[in-house]
């Protein structure tokens, strides 16, 4: 087959061919140019934070080279270091995300905007009651207006006071070893500042105190995701069951085909209701199908979860879908967003539309985005996509490749499929069938894709190996995405896939319920893995025990973003121990890397397993699974 170094995806090898014989440059060719890549950089001993830099040290001790920066530091303090400011660019993505949520919603619940509204009140009032304000003889808008006061101050600090978004997310015994380790922030913006303080040049050089500080920033992000999840879901609804497509081949050759990347459900939700509207235009305009809205990386996760929008590729293969000459416009908000696919969109008709003000790319088409006149806004960017759909040309490649999937599974839709089954104790429907070894555990998967390895190859093989020795997998971000593609979030996956446990698992579930889940169980983007922790912190507390003790793991089998080691770091930290197939930038100090596989256990339970072989990764996450659940039957 051919690229199938690049991709496994049948849709992105064929762009790749088209690619080839176009001239096109594709980020595969731009990481051919890059290598090798600097070992320092890529083992994380290179250091920039002051203009004496770069200073990179030879973290081998047995070897000549310096060891020491100039002012001093050792690998380990520069290591911790560049950790801690991943991790900050990961939580200020996050926060950055769910503070215009936060804020959008302060505007909803005063009456400012007329464009957004509290669409889902029972999600309203569980909030409510999680951060423990009084919802009784109330009106919405004023348990709305508290519940926005209360989200915009867990990003400015309430004065030294802890998080009140953190606590109730975790159970109590969780909380407690925050507590202990004194990692609890005291507000996410709070949180960002110090770590970028305590990474500054000459303040902390101590590498397990700066360690504590990663994780202390990364609860920050998990606060902020969690916030960005909850109102996401007042504002636009919890997610329910959905079917729908993934990748290339749901792109239309006869609708306008507008793409959403990016992550923000603000702006996109607005992009799909303009479309409905302006379907009469685009008919007029010559496209017989109207508008086909699909999307990229989170904001399509945002968009399938809650609306049934199908998915069109995932981070990777960005680009690809420009190079079909079928996308009229391509918009996008913020994160994860290549600036190479300006130069992509310059060799076909595709209008780039950036949207917000702090994140536009050279060449691209800016239609700024307001939350007070978001219909408008998205009209115009609509009508700007049939615009350049009149300017296609006839010649188009869409690859002829999709797949169905099933999508939804929010945590109030996990409880009410269950409850269907056991309307008293739903929860006890998976905790029972881990007690009876249907079930292994559970697994979450989470992350990327990053062209270090195969794009989506790691993603379906350890889905496979996972779900073949009994795993209950469930998937977020551009895994979830490539998953979807994949064919494993089909009920059909389960004959197909899954082991003899998981198999019976299902049948008895499908039994119960008169209907067919899908194997991977779709949580949405990677705010919503916050939704993970949800579940997990609810089946814990029904078994009576910690997350810790809990058969709870995570793999991020491609991970690349910030983001990806900010959420690695909570997800140890909540105590799942944690998979991850591209190995971080923290190689070079022996110290960090002890700490990360192998102390942290002691302190968190969970910890992190570097393995980029997909069947080591497997048989050591199932390994971790059975330790968890003997340790269980030890105690019973
Ligand atoms: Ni997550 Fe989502 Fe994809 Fe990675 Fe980027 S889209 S927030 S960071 S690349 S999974
Ligand atoms: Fe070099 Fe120290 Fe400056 Fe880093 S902080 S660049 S190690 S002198």
């Amino acid at each position: 087959m051919v690229f199938e170094k690049e991709t496994i995806d049948p849709a992105a090898q064929e762009m790749l061919q088209v690619a080839e014989e176009e001239g096109r440059e594709t980020t595969w060719d731009l990481r051919e140019q890059m290598e090798p890549q600097c070992g320092f950089g890529d083992t994380g001993v290179c250091c920039n934070i002051c203009l004496q830099g770069p200073c990179r040290v030879n973290p081998n001790y047995n070897e000549k080279g310096n060891q020491k920066g100039i002012c001093g530091a050792r690998d380990y303090t520069i290591v911790a270091r560049n950790l801690v400011r991943h991790t900050v660019g990961g939580t200020s993505s996050h926060s950055g995300h769910a503070r215009h949520v936060a804020e959008l919603f302060r505007e909803v619940a005063e009456g400012h905007v007329d464009s957004y509204e509290v669409k889902d009140k029972e999600k309203l009032m569980k909030v409510a009651d999680k951060l423990e304000i009084e919802t009784e003889d109330r009106e919405t808008n004023e348990i709305a207006k508290e519940v926005a006061e209360e989200a915009i101050g867990n990003f400015i600090g309430f004065h030294g006071e802890e998080l009140s978004w953190l606590e109730p997310m975790v159970p109590e015994s969780r909380y407690q070893i925050f507590n202990e380790c004194n990692i609890i922030p005291t507000g996410i913006n709070d949180a960002i500042n110090e770590a970028m303080h305590r990474t500054a040049m000459g303040v902390d050089s101590d590498p397990l105190n700066l360690i504590f500080g990663n994780l202390q920033t990364a609860l920050a992000d998990f606060t902020g995701c969690t916030i960005g999840t909850d109102l996401s879901d007042i504002i636009f609804g919890t997610p329910e069951v959905v079917e729908s497509e993934a990748n290339l081949g749901v792109l239309d050759e006869d609708a306008v085909n507008v793409i959403v990347h990016g992550h923000e459900p603000v702006l996109s939700e607005k992009v799909v209701a303009a479309a409905k509207k302006l379907e009469d235009e685009a008919k007029e305009a010559g496209a017989e199908n109207g508008i086909n809205v699909a999307g990229i990386c989170c904001t399509g996760n945002e968009l399938l979860m809650r609306q049934g929008v199908p998915l069109a590729t995932n981070f990777a293969s960005q680009e690809l879908a420009i190079m079909t000459g079928a996308v009229d416009a391509m918009v996008v908000d913020i994160q994860c967003i290549m600036p190479s696919i300006q130069s992509v969109a310059n060799c076909y008709h595709t209008e780039i539309i950036t949207t917000i003000p702090f994140s536009k790319i050279s060449g691209a088409k800016h239609i700024e985005f307001n939350d007070s006149t978001a219909d408008q806004d998205a009209e115009e960017i609509v009508r700007t996509a049939i615009e350049a759909y009149k300017e296609r040309p006839k010649e188009i490649n869409i690859p002829d490749y999709k797949s169905k999937l099933m999508a939804g599974f929010s945590f109030e839709e996990i409880e009410n499929i269950l409850s269907q089954v056991n309307e008293d104790d739903p929860l006890s429907v998976i905790n029972d069938a881990i007690d009876e070894g249907d079930i292994k555990g559970i697994c979450l998967f989470a992350g990327c894709n990053n062209t270090k390895v195969t794009h989506d190859k790691n993603h379906t093989e350890v889905a496979k190996g996972l779900v073949e020795n009994d795993v209950l997998c469930v998937a977020t971000g551009c895994v979830a995405n490539a998953l979807g593609k994949a064919g494993f979030m089909l009920p059909e996956a389960v004959e197909e896939y899954a082991g003899e446990g998981l198999k019976r698992f299902f049948s008895k579930l499908n039994e119960e319920l008169g209907k067919e889940l899908p194997l991977i169980w779709h949580m949405g983007s990677c705010v919503d893995n916050s939704r993970l922790i949800e579940f997990v912190t609810a089946l814990a507390n029904h078994k009576g025990v910690d997350i810790g003790e809990y058969p709870i793991v995570a793999s991020a089998p491609e991970p690349m973003h910030e983001k990806a080691v900010s959420i690695g770091s909570w997800c140890v930290t909540i105590g799942l121990t944690t998979h991850v197939g591209v190995l971080p930038q923290i190689t070079g100090s022996r110290l960090v890397t002890e700490v990360a596989t192998k102390v942290a256990k002691d302190v968190y339970d969970g910890y992190f397993i570097l393995e980029s072989d997909p069947e080591a990764a497997v048989e050591e996450l199932v390994a971790e699974l059975d330790e968890r659940t003997w340790v269980q039957d030890m105690k019973a």
